[in-house]
Parts: C-alpha cells; structure tokens; sequence
C-alpha cells in the first residue's frame, strides 16, 4: 500500500530513508534547510518541497531526521499550529527527556508522535540487519509499522516517548565503549612497531567475535560479579593490560576504560 510520506532534513542519512522509501514505491516529498540536497531523489520520482509547511501538508506521514532536538524544534516551531491532526514520526537522535518534551509540546497541537532511534548507518538503512526503535502509542506503531518498514525492521519499545531515544543512546554507548577498546588495542600495537592490519584481521576480528555474545550476556549493573568471572584473575589480568600500555606508552586516557573495569572487579573483590 503506498503511502504520501515526507522527510524533513536531508542529510546523509534523510537521504537513505527517502531512498528506501521510493524504493518500496510511497509517494515521497522532501524538504531540506538547504536546498539542492536532494541528489537523485527527484529523479528517481520523489519531489522536493519549499517549504516545511508544503512538505507536511503533501504527506499522510512526516519523518523527521534532523541533526539534533534543537535543530527539530527550530524547524516546526514557526508551523506547528498547521500541524493538528498530523502524525510525525522523529527519527532524530536526542535524550529520552527530550522526546518526552517533544511528545508533550506536539500533543498540545494535536499531533500524534512516533519517537525513533536508528539502529543503522546511511549505507545500512534498508538492509536485512537494519532495525528501527519506535516508543509512543502501540496502537500508533502497528498502524505505521507496515509504512516504516522499508528502512529497517520496526521494533517498539514501549508506551513512553522517551524509550526509542533511551535504547539508541544505551545502545550507542555500547558501542563507544567497544571502540575505545579497539582504538586502545590498535593504539598497543602500533606503539610497539606490530602490523596493525595483520593484528585486526588475523587477531582482534576473530576475538572480538568470539566474545561478543559473552559481553553482551555479561553485562551488568550489580556490585557483585558472578564467582565463575573469578573477579580476583581479571583485577590482575586488567592491571596487567594497564602495566602494557604503560610501557608502551599508550596515553592512559586510551586506557581509561580498563581503569574502570580494574575498578569494578577490585570492588567485587572486596565485597567477596
Ligand atoms: N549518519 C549516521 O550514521 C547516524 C546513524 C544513527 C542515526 N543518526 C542520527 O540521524 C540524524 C541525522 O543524521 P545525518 O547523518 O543525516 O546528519 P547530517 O548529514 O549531518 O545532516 C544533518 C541534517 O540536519 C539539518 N539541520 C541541521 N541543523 C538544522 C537546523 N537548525 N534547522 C534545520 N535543519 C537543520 C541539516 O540541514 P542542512 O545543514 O543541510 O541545511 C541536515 O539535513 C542525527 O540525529 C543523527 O544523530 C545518524
């Protein structure tokens, strides 16, 4: 079923969710702060609008995805009174308290709000392992489910505006966390005259793998670490990788996240 929708911002990625959605064959009208942004899109048959308030009334159902909250509320403040009885869908990333403020700030107009968070890069929207986070209403979800579908499978997450954006951020922070690992492992072997390509292909790819599903599992908020973890080897194990990167002279802000795990089990030790 093809459906009028409208994406406001064109960026890297605006531009791969208009691209998805012309692919799956919905009507689609794009609007950008700057424009001429809109690439093949046009010719591939969507159109592009003057205006916010041109875009929005052309769509059955708005998408936004603009670089941050801020850049969302400039964009609809001087419409929103044109907005009641519209559905908005909010792909941009913000805090949870920022959904909820938006949510609340809509709903005053009458709008109705899916709030999203992207679980995919420009290149990956569409794809087989791409997912989107929606929290809002269900009843609202399942109905756009079906229209969302072409940029990744929809995946609600809750009645509460702020939890797609929750999700997102804790998601994210995941993995940060495993970059600065990887940065910091690279950063060891290229102080100390290795083959960071060798180490990354032969060496940190397949461990990374390996222990992904562990880490995952693992993951926890408790003081107290699970006795099969041996709290007291990985204190020694961590004080160790922290003795390499000194000798390699790695900068220890790179070794900050070992710093905080060395801390974590010497707590576990010490609670044991
Ligand atoms: N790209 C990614 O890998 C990540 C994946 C996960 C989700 N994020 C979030 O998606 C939002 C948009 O990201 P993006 O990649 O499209 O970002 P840019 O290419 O930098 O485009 C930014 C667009 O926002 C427009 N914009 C910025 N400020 C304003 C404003 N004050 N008023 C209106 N529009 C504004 C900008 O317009 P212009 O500069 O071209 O005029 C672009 O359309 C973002 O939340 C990511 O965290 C992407």
């Amino acid at each position: 079923m093809n459906t009028r929708i409208s994406i406001l911002g064109l960026g890297a990625m605006g531009r791969a969710l208009a691209s998805a959605f012309v692919e799956a064959g919905h009507e689609v009208t794009v609007w950008n702060r700057t424009p001429g942004k809109a690439g093949d899109l046009v010719g591939r048959g969507a159109r592009e609008a003057r205006s916010v308030a041109e875009a929005v009334r052309a769509a059955e159902v708005t998408v936004v995805c603009l670089l941050n909250d801020a850049s969302v509320r400039e964009t609809l403040a001087p419409i929103v009174a044109e907005l009641e009885g519209r559905t908005l869908v909010n792909l941009t990333s913000g805090s949870a308290e920022q959904a909820r403020e938006l949510a609340v700030w809509l709903e005053g107009y009458g709008v109705r709000l899916l709030a999203g968070g992207i679980m995919a890069v420009p290149p990956t929207v569409g794809t087989e392992g791409a997912f989107i986070l929606y929290s809002g209403a269900r009843e609202l979800f399942e109905r756009l489910a079906p229209v969302l579908a072409p940029i990744g499978r929809p995946q609600w997450v809750g009645e509460d505006q702020g939890f797609a954006a929750l999700y997102d951020m804790a998601a994210l922070s995941g993995m940060y966390g495993m970059s600065a690992g990887t940065d910091h492992a690279v950063s060891l072997v290229h102080a100390s005259g290795g083959d960071v390509e060798r180490f990354k292909r032969e060496v940190l790819q397949p461990w990374m793998e390996q222990m992904l599903v562990f880490m995952v599992a693992g993951a926890d908020v408790s003081e107290t670490v699970p006795e099969e973890f041996n709290a007291a080897m990985q204190a020694t194990g961590l004080e160790t990788m922290i003795a390499t990167s000194e000798e390699a002279g790695v900068h220890a802000e790179l070794a900050g996240h070992l710093r905080a795990s060395l801390w974590r089990m010497r707590r576990a030790v010490a609670m044991n």
